[in-house]
């Protein structure tokens, strides 16, 4: 493991065995118990690549210069916050998605012990967030910036989430509203800017920067998070459960993927009807027809080219900005997405 990934750990050590011991909350051995396996079930076990992003883009925004104990501390906390954020929604969009497995294990609903509990346990960890920000930042010159970013990006996040949700609604379930303008507004808000801008704001904060000065860093970190959900609708189909860590859903939900949307834009009419059939449907015969679908319009090779141009401009984009600093932090988050297995 990396010097990083294991400090990183060290710190989430740290942050969980407070709130184990907030003074706000009278804890009993049972309650602290669950929290604790709650925690350990839910937040640390991703790629961490988001938290642990956040720790890099700030080294690479000191241009060199070594970081103190003290803020390598903040930087890993401020990473960790950004895990806790994707662990609660990844709790709540499990429920929502109907989805069986995540991170290589069982959603954490669909354990028999927790059932329903899971949506206060999402409550619980995403009210977490401002609890460590206010242990560790509260005297900050940035702290107030960094409290109105969280519920902003929250705010976009679960606005996605909202779209990406009721375009799927039984009695309106007409695949002919699906499209890429479409597609690209649901990923934008549920995926973009938690996923990629977040962990740059949080860094450029933590620098002085003003957020306001960074509307072009913005711009490409969220045309890189479109094509990261991309990728993740890609998998949906084409991943390895065993390497991803979780079955796609996306067919059965009726998700506006794009790939449905790509499939949807070259098939013929007899296609389409196949499509019309078959969408949307739990039946594993159903989807298995989707995925014949998907093969005969050769998505994958479709995708490959998406991949393929999306990396061109995106790197033309990153070598266009004026700062080598700002240029690095952007090519580290690319190189670590592009042509990703999980
Ligand atoms: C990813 O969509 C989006 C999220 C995890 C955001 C959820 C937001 C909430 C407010 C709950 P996805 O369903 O494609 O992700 P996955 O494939 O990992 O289930
Ligand atoms: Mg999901
Ligand atoms: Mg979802
Ligand atoms: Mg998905």
């Amino acid at each position: 493991m990396s010097d990083l990934k294991t400090k990183f750990l060290e710190v989430y050590s740290v942050l969980k065995s407070e709130l184990l011991n907030d003074p706000a909350f009278e804890f009993t051995d049972d309650s602290r118990q669950w929290l604790d396996r709650m925690l350990d079930y839910n937040v640390p076990g991703g790629k961490l690549n988001r938290g642990l992003s956040v720790v890099d883009s700030y080294k690479l925004l000191k241009e060199g210069r070594e970081l103190t104990s003290d803020e390598t501390f903040l930087a890993c906390a401020l990473g960790w916050c950004i895990e806790w954020l994707q662990a609660y929604f990844l709790v709540m969009d499990d429920i929502m998605d109907g989805s069986h497995t995540r991170r290589g294990q069982p959603c954490w609903f669909r354990l028999p012990k927790v059932g329903m509990i899971a949506a206060n346990d999402g409550i619980i960890v995403r009210n977490h967030i401002p609890r460590i920000l206010k242990n560790h930042f509260r005297g900050k010159p940035y702290y107030v910036d960094l409290l109105d970013l969280f519920n902003e990006v929250e705010f976009q996040t679960a606005s996605g989430q909202m779209i990406d949700l009721i375009t799927t609604l039984v009695g309106e379930k007409d695949l002919s509203k699906y499209s890429l303008p479409l597609h690209r507004r649901i990923v934008q808000y549920k995926t973009a800017y938690y996923s990629f801008y977040l962990p740059v704001a949080c860094a450029l904060l933590m620098s002085g920067e003003n957020l306001d000065n960074h509307i072009d860093v913005k711009e490409i970190l969220i045309e890189m998070g479109i094509y990261f959900q991309v990728q993740d609708d890609y998998l949906d189909s084409y991943g390895d459960p065993e390497v991803i860590g979780k079955i796609g859903t996306d067919i059965e939900d009726f998700k506006c993927s794009w790939m449905v949307v790509k499939a949807l834009e070259v098939c013929n009419e007899e296609q389409k009807k196949l499509l019309h059939e078959n969408y949307g449907k739990q039946d594993p015969a159903c989807v298995a027809k989707v995925k014949e679908l998907y093969e005969a319009l050769k998505i994958q090779d479709v995708f490959l080219e998406y991949e393929r141009k999306s990396y061109e401009k995106l790197n033309k984009g990153i070598e266009a900005h004026p700062s080598k600093a700002v240029q690095a932090v952007l090519k580290s988050f690319l190189s670590k997405i592009y042509k990703r297995q999980k």
